[in-house]
């Protein structure tokens, strides 16, 4: 073994989260709930504890910068083991992995993939099912019968008890999506490559960096928001919805049991908190003397809007879609910034917004026993997308900052090049059947107007025990390729960036047409294309190459083994230089099995504009940026960052733009696809 290897294995050992019981639903772990006192938690969203975090990663590079190649790393691996036995694991866990992703040595390391590292961190939620009568019987008979004699039974009642306060049949219908793996993982290493505390190397964010974290989340709304469709529920509804505070979250969640959050020095499992139906924001800590006050969320919340909606900020400063972004986070670059160099307190003039939701939403369940109780999944990036109420929440986030958006002038397209993407062979028309986009399978040479996906299984395997196997299922996407006519109307060479935007279309939950909303859009691609002179040009992409997935895809998934995972179980390496992005597995919406109607928008503009760089095949360009400036002059999201020309619907535009065409294509969700 060579001396990094030496050095991965310590780290793979410092990064597991340990799960040393054998499985699932046993009364033992239930009734160690009731009787041990948990520990605290460690949550990346609190911005005390991400300074802590913060500040050991820190120590980190300062050690590793004290000695030449890998003494710097041995002396950062003795650290973390030092500051593992006395300080919370899962604070070291973060900040070790916030050095490997920001240190140019540390990069020389891996992070394995979620499913090696905390493989009980991806087990699914069980389908509710169960009337809601057994509940009561289930709970009573769980704290009695924790004999060895009796587990089988007690182990049946519990898990119905489990699933009756489990999220509404609707909700959970789209438990694929917030429990995937991949996109769990996804939103995890966003929020590691992207810390609010700045960079532990420079001690800085990175360019953009409000703004993107406004971007990336609006876009994991608006795929959410095409799954609810598809499968008949509403587009997501904010949480809170204006400035009401005391509003009651209607629909409860509930993690699967293994789903650990903690564990005690003696090795006591605290499995995540439920967090039951019919809750509201609540003061966290002691009621008389509280820790964080509901007031105080408002208070900030109200104030960005107040912000969000004049355009400046009380000092004067004006609001930008960066300096919203990193102040609602918030970031060290917060409009509330302390003169210290740290993320703002809750208490600030515009506190630390997003933030603190987290913290409160996590603890909702138990808000008078924080900072002591067992917090829920809204408590860290690694579980937080799995409870439907994060989307509810970044929704709220979201409305600020279309709030401000909607006040700004709209996009100006007269900076079109001059290129044409024709509408249809007739001329202009708003049919959306550009015979320019061209759609083909992989695996097929005829073109398509259909893509497809289907829903794959992974197996999951208690190794100790009995084999226990649990079955997770996934989305994945045919293969599929673009082939995009360009015709270049200058006579000499132009380079152009090309956009590729996906949105559901059609009439849905009283809404005339979903499209006409520029927040239902999906970024699907954007990349640099030279067009020859004076010609039509067609323009092949892999839809594996977007610029929104992290590159390389990963496409094969193995089985998941517990406790101890298994080598080399599907093609994720965890090179942490590449590893952000969308994962590849979600590339497409899910679409529905009789095939929903989805557009297709391509728009090309002006690279000398853009300054898109040229194609990555590394991470996700759109989601992750560089280290340096952000791919792309525009306002993310561009066209759809802004306001559309007033008076003009986006259908309208796309019609009037030579630069712009769509095309209307079904996605179907099949059994089974090549590949
Ligand atoms: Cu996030």
């Amino acid at each position: 073994m060579d001396e990094l290897q030496t050095l991965q294995s310590r780290v793979d050992a410092i990064l597991r989260v340990p799960h040393s019981r054998p499985p699932v639903h046993t009364a033992q772990s239930f009734t160690e709930k009731v009787a041990a006192t948990p520990p605290t938690s460690f949550s990346p969203f609190d911005p005390a504890q991400a300074q802590q975090a913060n500040m050991l990663a820190r120590r980190f590079v300062r050690l590793a910068n004290s000695a030449e190649g890998t003494a710097g790393l041995q002396a950062v691996l003795d650290e973390a083991e030092k500051a593992g036995a006395i300080e919370n694991p899962e604070l070291v866990r973060y900040a070790l992995m916030l050095f490997i992703t920001h240190h140019p040595l540390g990069n020389q390391l891996k992070i394995k993939p979620l499913e090696k590292r905390a493989p009980q961190l991806v087990l699914p939620s069980k389908q509710p099912a169960v009337p809601l009568r057994v509940e009561a019987r289930a709970a009573r008979t769980a704290m009695v019968e924790t004999t060895e004699a009796t587990t089988t039974m007690v182990e049946a009642t519990f898990a119905e008890a489990t699933v009756t306060a489990a999220v509404t049949p609707s909700e959970a219908l789209l438990n694929w999506f917030r429990e995937d793996p991949k996109a769990n993982e996804h939103h995890e290493h966003w929020h590691l490559v992207y810390p609010f505390n700045g960079d532990p190397v420079t001690g800085m964010t990175r360019d953009r960096q409000g703004e993107l974290f406004l971007y990336m989340h609006e876009q994991m709304i608006a795929r959410y928001n095409a799954e609810r469709l598809a499968v008949g529920l509403d587009p997501v509804v904010p949480f809170p919805s204006l400035d009401d505070y005391s509003e009651l979250v209607a629909d409860g969640y509930t993690p699967d049991p293994n789903l650990v959050e903690g564990q005690t020095p003696q090795g006591q499992l605290f499995p995540y908190s439920s967090r039951p139906a019919g809750t509201q924001f609540a003061d966290l800590g002691r009621p008389t003397r509280p820790a964080y006050r509901v007031a105080d969320l408002k208070r900030s919340g109200d104030n960005l809007r107040q912000a969000a909606q004049s355009g400046t900020f009380q000092d004067g400063t004006p609001v930008t879609a960066n300096l919203l972004g990193a102040t609602m986070e918030a970031t060290i670059d917060s409009a509330s910034a302390t003169v210290d160099g740290n993320a703002p307190p809750l208490t600030s003039l515009y506190g630390n917004h997003h933030n603190f939701g987290h913290v409160f939403l996590a603890n909702v369940n138990d808000p008078r026993d924080f900072p002591n109780d067992v917090p829920g999944v809204m408590n860290t990036p690694v579980t937080a997308i799995r409870d439907p109420i994060f989307f509810r929440w970044h929704k709220h986030i979201d409305d600020i900052s279309f709030l401000w958006q909607q006040q700004q002038p709209p996009n100006d397209f007269s900076d079109a090049p001059p290129v044409l993407v024709r509408k249809w062979l007739g001329g202009a028309s708003t049919e959306h059947r550009s015979p320019d986009i061209i759609l083909y399978f992989s695996t097929s040479n005829t073109t398509t107007g259909e893509l497809q996906t289907t829903m794959r299984q992974r197996q999951f395997v208690f190794t100790e025990g009995n084999n226990q196997t649990e079955t997770i299922s996934y989305l994945y996407p045919r293969e599929f390729f673009y082939f995009l006519r360009v015709e270049n109307q200058l006579n000499q060479d132009k380079d152009v960036t090309v956009r590729i935007f996906l949105a559901p279309t059609g009439s849905y939950s009283g809404i005339a047409e979903v499209s006409e909303d520029r927040r239902m859009w999906i970024e699907l691609d954007k990349f640099r294309h030279t067009l020859p002179a004076s010609a039509r040009t067609v323009i092949f992409r892999r839809a594996e190459s977007s610029s929104v997935i992290r590159r390389p895809a990963v496409k094969n998934f193995g089985t998941i083994t517990m406790p101890n995972p298994q080598a080399d179980a599907d093609d994720d390496r965890g090179d942490v230089s590449c590893d952000c992005g969308w994962p590849y597995n979600l590339l497409l919406p899910r679409g529905t099995a009789a095939g929903m109607n989805f557009r297709l928008l391509i728009m090309v503009t002006d690279w000398a504009i853009d300054q898109v760089p040229d194609d990555s095949t590394c991470g996700s360009m759109s989601y992750c940026g560089a280290k340096d400036k952000y791919p792309d002059s525009r306002g993310m999201g561009y066209p759809f960052n802004l306001p559309f020309p007033a008076g003009q619907t986006i259908a309208q535009t796309i019609a009037a733009q030579n630069n712009m065409a769509a095309r209307d294509i079904t996605i179907r969700l099949v059994d089974a696809v090549p590949g």
